[in-house]
């Protein structure tokens, strides 16, 4: 059974992916907020799917949430904090806590277990940025923290990250939490790409456009179908080696990989957030309002919420240190 057909996509985008769209004429028509130059972000995202934002996040939040990283590998048996080993999902109490340095290893969803990792997800020129891209409120999804570089092959997030109520609502920042050497499997992408005349379209089966239970292809044939369409538009991937506290926001439809590790003694500590927004956010995941102050960190305008599974157990110090 096809569960995103094709037109899930096309059928509803982001105003800054409409055909006609006009970034002077939605600046002239909208009040926006940006402590940058907005109208130049717009327009680059909209021809390369990517921006910039230098040295954006306050080194003193990363350190903050570099020690609840910290806190979680060296107590990693004490709380059940969900990660990803070698493809697997599983959880720090399932595993051996000197697996946790393997290259490939995920922690999921710090952001709703750390405040602070939920403050770097909403630094504020991601959540203005984003707030203005989806006109709604930039809204944490997801998150995954790395150690070391994700060789990961090429893909675009929307097949993998699908959980929004409109599919074309999403988007990602990748924040380095040290200066990132190009040996420790950088990160890359392909500006340009996420116009959907490049991209096209990847059927997983039965012109099923995102990867379900059932998909009869796999991601490396995912991978070999974006790399036909870079290469046949002429497009070179940029490999990203930013400092600490610089932010790379993409969009939904961009191409990206992990690089190969050239140095396996090195790290490539860096945090991914994907968004959506506050209209698009899954009913399912919703939790009531009166448990905001509790069990959400708003932020810069945007939003990141715990799951309503959440276990306030697995909380680290900086979550429960705003208990009352
Ligand atoms: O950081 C990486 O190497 C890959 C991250 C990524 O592709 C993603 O989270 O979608």
């Amino acid at each position: 059974m096809t569960n995103f057909p094709l037109n899930q996509w096309t059928k509803e985008v982001p105003w800054i992916d409409r055909p006609d769209a006009d970034v002077d004429s939605f600046l002239r028509e909208n009040k926006v907020e940006a402590n940058f130059d907005i109208r130049e972000k717009l327009l680059f995202w909209q021809q390369n799917g990517f921006v910039i934002f230098e040295n954006a996040v306050d080194s003193a939040l990363l350190d903050d949430f570099e020690a609840e990283i910290d806190f979680i590998r060296s107590n990693s048996h004490d709380r059940n904090i969900s990660i990803e080993l070698q493809g697997k999902q599983t959880y720090t109490r399932a595993v051996p806590a000197e697996k946790l340095n393997d290259p490939g290893v995920k922690f999921n969803h710090l952001h709703t277990v750390s405040r602070k990792a939920a403050e770097v997800s909403l630094a504020l020129p991601v959540s203005q940025f984003l707030g203005i891209v989806f006109e709604s409120p930039a809204t944490v999804t997801q998150s995954l923290t790395f150690w070391r570089g994700s060789q990961q092959p090429l893909h675009i997030d929307y097949p993998f990250v699908n959980r929004q109520k409109r599919l074309a609502y999403v988007a990602a920042s990748w924040i380095p939490l040290e200066d990132i050497s190009p040996d420790s499997g950088p990160l890359e992408y392909y500006p340009g790409a996420h116009k959907i005349a490049i991209s096209g379209f990847f059927d997983w089966g039965n012109g099923d456009i995102v990867k379900g239970a059932e998909a009869m292809q796999n991601s490396m044939e995912f991978a070999k179908f974006l790399e036909d369409r870079v290469v046949s538009a002429g497009i070179r991937p940029v490999v990203f080696c930013p400092k600490r506290g610089d932010i790379l926001v993409w969009h939904g439809n961009l191409p990206h990989s992990g690089t190969r590790i050239k140095d396996p003694t090195l790290t490539r500590k860096s945090y991914v957030t994907h968004y959506t927004s506050l209209a698009d956010y899954p009913d399912t995941w919703k939790i009531p309002e009166e448990q905001w102050a509790r069990r959400a960190v708003a932020l810069n305008k945007g939003y990141a919420f715990q799951f309503p599974w959440t276990n306030m157990a697995d909380t680290l110090p900086s979550w429960s240190a705003n208990q009352n």
